[in-house]
């Protein structure tokens, strides 16, 4: 007897945090149940489940940080704490009737899309399905990275990502020597939420970061109580907030004046907060303001100012068995930092995420393969040329330093619908970014981003690729994002007809013809 036929679903949505979340939730709101959603981990909640070190928060306020269809009176900070955005984001899932449809530690190990069927050929860990169209929902900072740092894999303590970080970690740090790599913005959060808690910190800082105060405060209950009563209090606020970010955006990326005024307000921060010159100067950027994400803190200079933390500049050179090595820049010799523990506060792989090489295109190709061949691309963040029916979401420079990622979701999500719904509509079997509407895009996008401060600052960021081109970030506004997703524009698209005989040739010929 052959194997029953894989089930099929219109819709699979890989991924269930703020993005595969939103995507569900717009998909029931237009009527549409034949989906499902996949999700790697044991829990849903993406990047805000894992990431629960100590001191874990919103580094935008919450009041801007939600669902725009989803509003919470009840943050207890104007910057909502780890748990408080995870626990939001379960109780929205669950108030949509999205949470019991999270099918957990279920993770996609690939997805072909088959040229004649005109359909995706999924493998999960828990079996195979086919799938119509698929909505990958994986975020920027899924996959955590770890520095190449000679010797790491034989320190004999424990060794942690901060996007890993477990209620075992704070055990394990508890009274003792910890060396933290890193100083973005998960680092200077989890310092001063450790360091009353552990005998030593060794921060180890390769580029010292820009840091603003954050103003960070409780929430008055009578504020709480008046956005309880009087929504649209709530959105006036979130109104104001969200244009006085928008606002940073042309003077900040585009001004060194602007710039030079911010680069002013953090020097006279830091000196404030650091009287000590030698930590001040340790701690002093040497490149432009807002070339990399600033941070904002109110406690991470106090930390430093700690005698119980070390802020070590020497470049490390290797890891032994206990102990961190650094050159000693003065000297040329080597100095061995003891540690217990060390965490690695370094980041993530938003530009090669490795679902990349598990999404296999109509010519057989892995699309980290496309990317690695021309570069990450894609049209509106969202298709790409090749694979057929597939929509990310926070997919190439769709990126905020400025704003809330949330907002760039829900546009994002509101032109995935659509995009499905013309499917639906006109009865095509799948759209298809081509490759002049793919390049024209980006193309613009880079010449726009060519003279931004993310490009002239003086510095190097996760923001750019090998080829120094910013495939991360958004250019503009989220309002001007918000413009570019109002509408599916199936013109720029191919459309595959259901019948495959004639047009699967054509595919293929079409595609043999395209620019790049
Ligand atoms: O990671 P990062 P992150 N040796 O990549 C250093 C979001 N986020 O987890 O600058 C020594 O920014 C690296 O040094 P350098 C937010 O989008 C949001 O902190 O490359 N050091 C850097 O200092 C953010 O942008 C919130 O020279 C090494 C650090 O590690 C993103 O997550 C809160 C090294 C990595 O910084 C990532 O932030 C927290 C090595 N081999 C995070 N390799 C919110 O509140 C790397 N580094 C919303």
């Amino acid at each position: 007897m052959s194997a029953p036929p894989a089930p099929h679903v219109r819709t699979l949505i890989v991924g269930a945090g703020f993005a595969g979340v939103a995507m569900a939730i717009r998909l029931r709101a237009a009527g549409d149940e034949d989906w499902r959603l996949i999700e790697r981990a044991s829990a849903m909640g993406g990047t805000w489940r894992d990431n629960a070190y100590p001191g874990a928060a919103c580094d935008v306020q919450s009041v801007l940080y939600s669902y725009s269809f989803a509003p919470q009176p009840r943050w207890s900070r104007r910057y909502a704490p780890q748990q408080e955005i995870d626990g939001y984001l379960v109780s929205v899932a669950r108030r949509y009737a999205i949470l019991n449809r999270v099918e957990t530690d279920t993770e996609l190990r690939r997805a072909a899309w088959d040229d004649a069927a005109a359909l995706w050929r999924v493998t999960t860990s828990r079996g195979e399905l086919t799938a119509t169209t698929l909505v990958v929902a994986t975020g920027a900072l899924a996959d955590p990275t770890m520095p190449a740092i000679q010797g790491l894999d034989r320190f004999e303590g424990a060794v942690v990502h901060t996007a890993r970080w477990t209620p075992e970690t704070d055990r394990l740090v508890q009274g003792r020597r910890v060396a933290v790599i890193g100083t973005g913005a998960s680092a200077i959060q989890l310092v001063p939420g450790i360091v009353d808690e552990v005998a030593q910190v060794d921060l180890y800082q390769r580029t010292a970061p820009w840091v603003l105060p954050r103003g960070d405060a409780p929430v008055p209950t009578a504020l709480v109580a008046a956005y309880t009563r009087f929504p649209a209090l709530q959105r006036a606020h979130r109104a104001v907030v969200r244009s006085v970010r928008e606002g940073t955006v042309p003077l900040f990326a585009y001004s060194s004046r602007l710039g030079r005024v911010a680069e002013a307000r953090a020097n006279a921060y830091r000196r404030t907060e650091l009287p000590d010159p030698v930590l001040r100067a340790k701690a002093t950027p040497d490149y432009r303001i807002g070339c990399k994400r600033v941070l904002i803190s109110d406690d991470y200079y106090q930390a430093l100012r700690r005698r119980s933390v070390d802020l070590v500049t020497d470049p490390i050179v290797s890891v032994t068995a206990g102990a961190v090595v650094t050159r000693e820049v003065a000297t040329g010799s080597l100095v061995e930092h003891p540690a217990d523990v060390i965490v690695c506060a370094t980041g993530f792989l938003p530009m090669r995420p490795p679902i990349a090489e598990r999404i296999v295109g109509a010519d057989g190709a892995p699309l980290a393969q496309r990317w690695d061949r021309d570069g990450v691309a894609a049209y509106k963040g969202t298709a790409v040329p090749g694979y057929p029916n597939l929509f990310m979401v926070v997919g190439p420079n769709t990126g905020l330093g400025h704003s809330s990622m949330i907002l760039i979701i829900e546009a994002q999500v509101g032109y995935v619908a659509q995009a499905l719904r013309h499917l639906q509509t006109t009865g095509a079997a799948a759209v298809e970014a081509t490759e002049s509407a793919t390049w024209a895009w980006n193309d613009e996008l880079q010449r726009r981003l060519s003279r931004s401060i993310w490009l002239t600052g003086g510095c190097s960021s996760w923001y750019l690729d090998a080829h120094g081109r910013n495939v991360t970030l958004w250019p503009g506004t989220t309002w001007s994002f918000e413009r570019a997703m109002a509408r599916f524009d199936p013109h720029v698209y191919r459309t595959i007809a259901p019948s495959r005989a004639s047009s699967s040739a054509s595919a293929t010929q079409a595609r043999s013809n395209s620019p790049r």
